[in-house]
């Protein structure tokens, strides 16, 4: 849990994050994220109170007997081999833009951009964003498991690592999987609006999974319904593991700490969560339009 003090600062941070001053009470009289610590939560409980009601939740200490949980930019090379990656290197630290996808990279000896972020010499910030950890190990699941919460059926799209500097944002969307986004170390900013406030966050009409709406500087005149979202702002620390359903927008950013985060998707194929049966539409819509753009190139 986030001492008081602490957690000041880090609203302080989000104001600069988010473009304005953001004051404790204002950030505390908007929606605020149920936090659960492992050893009194049972999955049981995820699936009542928050799967099936596609609600997200952070769960603490949850990876604590994970051995990617002990990952620091200190040690992280003595277990991932050193090999080529392909890191995004914007100026302005946003990992691609929202109307066009664009994004700069360079790719880059792994153990060589650790040893970049751990002197702080980058030029700009930096991101090693959404790599497959099945790619850079043989073995990721002795590292990052099956989260204990899902179930056997369940199937565990990808896993994903994120490194990266202070100074990133990944612009607002949302995914069709479930996410469980473990921190391991540093912090995130993270901001979550539910899909009820998709249309608030103009959708990217060619990808409409993506919000045209920079939220960390809202343009009011092109996007003025955005202020009436209700967005779920919080930060996440070592051993956090936040929740978000299939379909919740989320926009997430680093400010002052270099960080560590692994992702894990996953698909729950059959379930009763209405709002997963309402995503398949969506999601076959998505695939179909991929494959007929692939086929037009
Ligand atoms: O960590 C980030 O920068 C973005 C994470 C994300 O978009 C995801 O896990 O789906």
């Amino acid at each position: 849990m986030v001492a008081p003090a602490l957690l000041e600062i880090w609203v302080a941070e989000i104001g600069v994050v988010m473009g304005k001053t953001v004051v404790l009470e204002e950030l505390l009289q908007g929606e605020l994220i149920e936090r659960v610590h492992a050893s009194e939560f049972t999955r049981r409980r995820f699936i009542q109170d928050f799967f099936m009601r596609s609600k997200p939740l952070i769960i603490e200490g949850a990876t604590a007997d994970w051995k990617a949980s002990s990952w620091t930019l200190d040690n992280v090379s003595q277990y991932i081999p050193d090999q080529s990656v392909s890191v995004r290197n914007k100026p302005d630290g946003v990992l691609f833009d929202a109307n066009s996808m664009a994004h700069e990279a360079v790719d880059i000896p792994l153990h060589q951009y650790l040893h970049l972020l751990r002197s702080g010499k980058n030029e700009t910030p930096m991101y090693l964003a959404q790599t497959n950890l099945a790619g850079l190990l043989s073995n990721p699941e002795i590292y990052a498991p099956r989260f204990k919460y899902l179930r056997r059926a369940d199937y565990l799209l990808q896993t994903n690592v994120w490194i990266g500097t202070p100074g990133l944002a990944t612009p607002c969307h949302y995914d069709f999987a479930h996410n469980f986004y473990h921190q391991i170390c540093g912090h995130k900013h993270i901001t979550l609006f539910s899909p009820e406030d998709s249309a608030r966050l103009y959708p990217n009409p060619k990808i409409p999974a993506i919000s045209l709406v920079d939220v960390a500087s809202p343009d009011a005149e092109k996007f003025p319904d955005f202020k009436n979202t209700r967005p779920l702002q919080f930060v996440v620390g070592p051993g956090d593991s936040v929740f978000i359903p299939a379909g919740w927008w989320h926009y997430v950013a680093s400010t002052y700490d270099n960080n560590i985060s692994i992702n894990q998707w996953y698909l729950r194929l059959w379930s009763r969560n209405t709002h997963q049966l309402k995503m398949i539409p969506p999601m076959i819509a998505h695939g179909v339009k991929h494959l007929l753009a692939a086929r037009k190139r």
